[in-house]
């Protein structure tokens, strides 16, 4: 990516909507000629050049060329910095032909426009100001999002929840740093400076609201990322057998012979309004096969990293080795032992099981029947749902978890300066870098290298 003044010379352009054919679609014009390009292949009543801003026109793209009419559109004119970029923006409402479309961007190039980069839009309106680096990221965090808590909290940072909260924590930081630095160059008479116990307690209580913003990021991660499900057990037991059940149609490959599932398979359901991913896992026996040996390593992982885990038994057969050492494996609260292949004579009984196995119920199901599926959804759902959060989590990305993170160390070395009474100056060396770690948050001390990794996953016009 290049440099921001090479960058704002430039006039970018690209298609904003999804390919294919549609009713209307979208083309962007963004930078210093933005009209006079539209201007070039755009026939209305009136030149672009002369129209006010944030108004709407109709008429024609012609090619200048051959004066060929290509379609009847309407205009959209938003000059700049009232605008997404904060450049003068043209958008152009063609029909949904992709045919077309390539043509009129054709003619937008052929006058001196250039294809935008992937996330150029926002990269600029970023650069611009009209947006920091915390809402440019929710632009596409919208844009992506799969269910609406996800576009709920995406939309919040939009609006700048996160960026007022560091803008907060950066000033009371800076309010600091002012103290320390002003004590390295005045004495006490000078100016009035507030103690080594009262900058201490100043920065520990920064330092806790830190804390409880990285206390969040699990939270933040689930509503971002969506819920997980994992279905483990011995081979056999019926685990793809549930996944399809769930699924309703016959995604995993189900045999009679154990260690069918090599690899984690996933799928996504809706379950009471929630989006959850089921993860279906090969099937946990000791095997000197490495392929299965790493089909069962990253079972393993899927069940570690789940909300939740279906420990799967078979209800007709009595409890195996291996039965028992996978039930070891799990955390106490986080599962629910389903008794498989109830529709054949059972071996064994759900009450007795739950106390066993410490999970949080047993039920029977059977998935060549269906019998139980409905409790099965049922206690999953009340499991996965919990009561909704009065805020949302204020972060969910780890890159902010990362420079939050960052900051905190800093902070922590900063404290203890002050405790051990170090000079000043070593501790305001420790206060800057925790202001630079916040900053790389909201944008202020980013480097060009992340911007260009943030910005690169963007679709083109956006
Ligand atoms: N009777 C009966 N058979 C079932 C039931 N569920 C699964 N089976 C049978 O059990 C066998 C194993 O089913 P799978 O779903 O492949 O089992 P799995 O746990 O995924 O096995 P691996 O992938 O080898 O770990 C198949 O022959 C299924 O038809 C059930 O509820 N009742
Ligand atoms: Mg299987």
């Amino acid at each position: 990516m290049k440099q921001k003044s090479l960058l704002e010379e430039e006039t970018i352009c690209a298609i904003a909507t999804a390919p294919g054919r549609s009713a209307i679609a979208v083309l962007r014009l963004s930078g210093k000629r933005a009209l006079p390009i539209a201007d070039a292949v755009f026939r209305g009543r009136k030149p672009l050049a002369v129209v006010k801003s944030h108004t709407v026109h109709l008429g024609e793209i012609v090619d200048p060329a051959g004066q060929q009419v290509l379609d009847e559109v309407l205009v959209i004119l938003m000059k700049a910095p009232h605008s997404y970029t904060g450049e003068d923006v043209v958008e152009i409402q063609s029909h949904g032909n992709p045919t077309l479309l390539q043509k009129i961007l054709a003619l937008l190039i052929a006058q001196g426009a250039r294809l935008a980069e992937p996330g150029e839009f926002t990269r600029r309106a970023f650069l611009s100001g009209r947006m920091d680096l915390t809402q440019a990221e929710a632009v596409m965090e919208v844009i992506s999002s799969q269910n609406s808590s996800h576009s709920q909290w995406a939309l919040g940072q939009l609006k700048g929840r996160l960026s007022s909260k560091i803008t907060t924590l950066r000033d009371a930081l800076i309010s600091i740093i002012a103290q320390v630095e002003a004590s390295i160059d005045f004495s006490e008479d000078e100016v009035p400076l507030c103690g080594p116990q009262a900058l201490f307690v100043r920065v520990e209580g920064l330092s806790s609201e830190l804390d409880d913003m990285l206390a969040d990021y699990e939270k933040g991660r689930q509503v971002r990322d969506g819920l997980s499900v994992a279905i483990v057990g011995r081979p056999n037991v019926g685990k793809s057998s549930l996944l399809n059940l769930l699924l309703q149609e016959d995604r995993a490959i189900v045999s009679p012979f154990p260690g069918t599932t090599r690899d984690v398979l996933e799928e996504t359901i809706h379950l009471e309004g929630m989006l959850v991913r089921f993860v279906d896992t090969a099937g946990y026996r000791s095997t000197e096969n490495p392929v299965e040996q790493e089909g069962i390593l990253r079972g393993l992982k899927a069940q570690n990293e789940a909300d939740l885990s279906l420990l799967v038994l078979d209800g007709s057969e009595a409890l195996s080795e291996e039965d028992l050492r996978l039930a070891k494996r799990f955390r106490e609260t986080n599962k629910i032992v389903v008794l498989n292949k109830a529709d054949l004579p059972q071996k064994l009984n759900p009450s007795s099981i739950t106390e066993q196995f410490s999970g949080k119920c047993s039920l029977e199901l059977s998935t060549l029947t269906g019998l139980g599926l409905y409790r099965l959804r049922e206690e999953m759902a009340t499991f996965l749902i919990r009561t909704p959060e009065k805020e949302p989590p204020l972060i969910a990305l780890l890159r902010h978890k990362n420079a939050l993170q960052a900051a905190k160390s800093a902070l922590r070395r900063a404290s203890n300066a002050i405790r051990e009474e170090l000079s000043p100056e070593f501790t305001a060396i420790d206060l800057r870098e925790a202001l630079d770690a916040l900053g790389e948050i909201t944008g202020e001390t980013t480097l060009d290298e992340i911007l260009d990794q943030i910005f690169g996953e963007f679709c083109i016009g956006k």
